[in-house]
């Protein structure tokens, strides 16, 4: 059903980049990056291993070829979970896993073949969909490695995406960056990194780790929690323009007071973010309103 209202509303901007409204665009979101790609990289630790790149190249292309679940919209939205449980269930083995998020938070994981531009990632996030790697790191570094794969999703963002709170706080970077300006989508991925994926944060007095990258890295776990790395208050503006590097330990973190003061910080920190529309996001039929700004 095609509803009348998205064809009348216009973006008042002729220059907003494209974004997606409704769950199904996500097929749609697959600008991959060529960074890290095993067959194009002589430093990835899997360049020289045959097996490994024919198994990579296999996995990517069922990637390729999913195609989001389409969704009953009149429904309730824990029926529509049941629904997609089975849908994945029937299609590809390790998306099953998208149970244990989708039954806390509605977090559903979806297999992408490698790593997404910023934008088609976080776009994602604004439906609260995880676009997820199903490879497995090279054997030969197990502590650590420069790129997303199945340990990493399993041990660093799957549980996190289970929790209500940061389900809602990774929503709201994703919702932020919707038809948001280059500039402003390089602001958010790097918060997103210092936070989703490197966080720290205070516990009754003590410094905890809640960023997936060190979930899933022990050798990064132990060197965040020691006195060798730089810590930071966290602060969106400043932690927004940090420059970061994705090939080994991070030099500095930022540490917030708690999770829930990461969560205030950010959302006053997108309000500001200057876009000529707003938008909202509608669980029960899974897209995005765009709202005139007032
Ligand atoms: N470095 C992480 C690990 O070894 O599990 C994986 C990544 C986190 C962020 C980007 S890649
Ligand atoms: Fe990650």
């Amino acid at each position: 059903l095609k509803r009348v209202a998205d064809d009348v509303r216009s973006i008042p901007e002729e220059n907003v980049p494209w974004f997606p409204r409704q769950i199904k665009d996500l097929d749609r979101c697959n600008m991959l990056i060529t960074k890290f790609d095993p067959d194009m990289d002589q430093d990835h630790p899997g360049y020289n291993d045959s097996e490994y790149r024919k198994r990579r190249a296999a996995i990517s292309e069922l990637a390729f070829r999913y195609k989001q679940p389409l969704l009953f919209s009149s429904v309730s939205s824990s029926f529509q979970c049941l629904v997609q449980l089975k849908v994945h269930l029937s299609t590809l083995n390790t998306t099953c896993l998208s149970s244990v998020p989708s039954e806390k938070t509605g977090f559903q994981l979806r297999p992408v073949a490698g790593l997404l531009s910023a934008r088609d990632f976080l776009a994602s996030l604004a439906f609260r969909v995880f676009q997820c790697t199903q490879y497995i790191r090279h054997s030969s570094a197990p502590m650590h490695s420069p790129e997303p794969d199945c340990c990493h999703e399993l041990l660093g963002h799957i549980p996190m995406l289970a929790d209500k709170e940061f389900a809602q706080f990774s929503q709201e970077i994703g919702l932020a960056s919707l038809g948001a300006s280059d500039e402003d989508i390089e602001k958010l991925s790097t918060l997103y990194w210092f936070t989703v994926e490197f966080g720290l944060c205070k516990q009754n007095g003590a410094v905890k780790a809640y960023g997936a990258g060190l979930l899933s890295s022990y050798g990064e776990l132990v060197y965040a929690l020691s006195n060798e790395p730089e810590y930071k208050p966290f602060n969106p503006e400043e932690t927004a323009v940090q420059p970061y590097q994705d090939q080994t330990y991070q030099p500095i973190y930022f540490v917030s007071e708690s999770f829930e003061d990461a969560k205030i910080k950010l959302r006053k920190y997108s309000a500001n973010i200057k876009r000529p529309f707003a938008v909202r996001y509608d669980p029960f039929t899974c897209s995005v309103e765009v709202l005139d700004q007032p």
